[in-house]
């Protein structure tokens, strides 16, 4: 069956909704974000609806990076830009986030947009999406699928890119202390494991490593993006490991809990201290630590990609094609660079 003209779908949908509501009660969805006003007003005139319906499943809000991607896409998809948004948080489970699509599904929504937490697992529920004729608009984190077709697009940062930018910096940093044929010991706080963050950073920094006879990967292990879990495998990588030079950390909150480790162990880091720390995101609070000179670098991830994806909806509603694959810009900042204007500046 072909997708339902948007007018008749939208009614079966709103009833779906009310039935689904009335069933679940609201249950852990946040209440959609309309700005107050009414949630679907139907122009009978040109039969198509005040607001454009978007249901967005966010990963969750294990770090800074993360609250400003929500911060983004719900400053976004608001009323006053023409959308209805029944965002969904899915606390870090994949499950959840199937949940959260097959329940837009059922609600004939115009747009999906998901942040998918790890890239297997999806090809069965974005079949069931294409079936209803939703397209799904990928965020930030990309999904390995049989069939590329079963999503429209994909926006976000080119992490390989990230990960080789920090090898790269690191080799330029080395050379500069003229400690490039000195052995270098690594360890690196991964991310959530088979996220695309966390395979394109991983493999960007190995490529780097490849070319550096004398570096050594001692060991990598993930602390899921979250400050707690990075604190807990640093202080596993102090105990096993009796000389650590360099921490690469793949996000800034692992970072923070590999600084607290560190200094727990009375070791010191940053750019006056015995160990070099390489964080990625690069949120405000990252630019203060390296203000502070605990860590020495921090890569750019750019989580503002609310209006990305607002651009392709309009584009697809204005039945324009769009790229399969869009990068972000993104840079890198170290202590040697005046921050206090970046800080001021930062956003998130
Ligand atoms: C990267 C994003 C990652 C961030 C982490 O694009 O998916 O997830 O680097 C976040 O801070 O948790």
């Amino acid at each position: 069956m072909g997708p339902m003209p948007r007018m008749d779908r939208k009614k079966m949908g709103w009833l779906l909704l009310a039935l689904l509501l009335l069933l679940t009660g609201c249950g852990k969805r946040e209440e959609p974000v309309t700005g107050g006003h009414a949630p679907y007003v139907e122009d009978a005139a040109t039969g198509k609806g005040e607001y454009i319906v978007v249901g967005f499943s966010q990963i969750g809000s294990e770090s800074d990076w993360r609250i400003g991607s929500t911060e983004s896409f719900r400053s976004t998809f608001t009323a006053e830009n023409g959308y209805y948004l029944i965002y969904d948080d899915a606390q870090q489970k994949q499950e959840n986030q199937l949940k959260a699509v097959r329940n837009f599904i059922l609600q004939k929504v115009d747009y999906i947009i998901v942040d998918p937490i790890v890239e297997t697992g999806w090809d069965a529920v974005l079949k069931e999406a294409k079936d209803a004729g939703i397209p799904v608009i990928l965020a930030d984190r990309s999904v390995k699928v049989e069939d590329e077709e079963l999503y429209t697009c994909w926006v976000g940062s080119s992490f390989e890119q990230e990960g080789r930018s920090a090898g790269e910096w690191l080799r330029e940093y080395l050379k500069k202390q003229g400690r490039e044929d000195e052995e270098i010991r690594i360890v690196t706080l991964q991310g959530t494991l088979g996220s695309t963050a966390q395979i394109g950073r991983t493999e960007g920094f190995g490529k780097v490593l490849e070319q550096e006879k004398n570096w050594v990967m001692l060991d990598q292990q993930s602390g899921d993006f979250t400050q707690a879990k990075g604190q807990e495998v640093m202080e596993e990588f102090l105990k096993n490991y009796d000389r650590i030079d360099v921490v690469v950390c793949e996000n800034d909150n692992m970072a923070f809990g590999a600084i607290e480790a560190i200094k727990k162990a009375d070791k010191t880091c940053g750019p006056d201290g015995e160990i070099i720390i390489l964080s990625f995101d690069a949120g405000r609070a990252a630019l203060e630590t390296l203000l502070d000179k605990d860590i020495n670098a921090v890569f750019e991830c750019n989580p503002k990609l609310g209006p990305l994806v607002s651009e392709i909806i309009r584009k697809l509603e204005r039945g324009e094609s769009v790229e399969k694959i869009q990068y972000v810009e993104e840079v890198y900042f170290d202590s040697t660079m005046d921050l206090e204007q970046i800080i001021e500046e930062r956003t998130y």
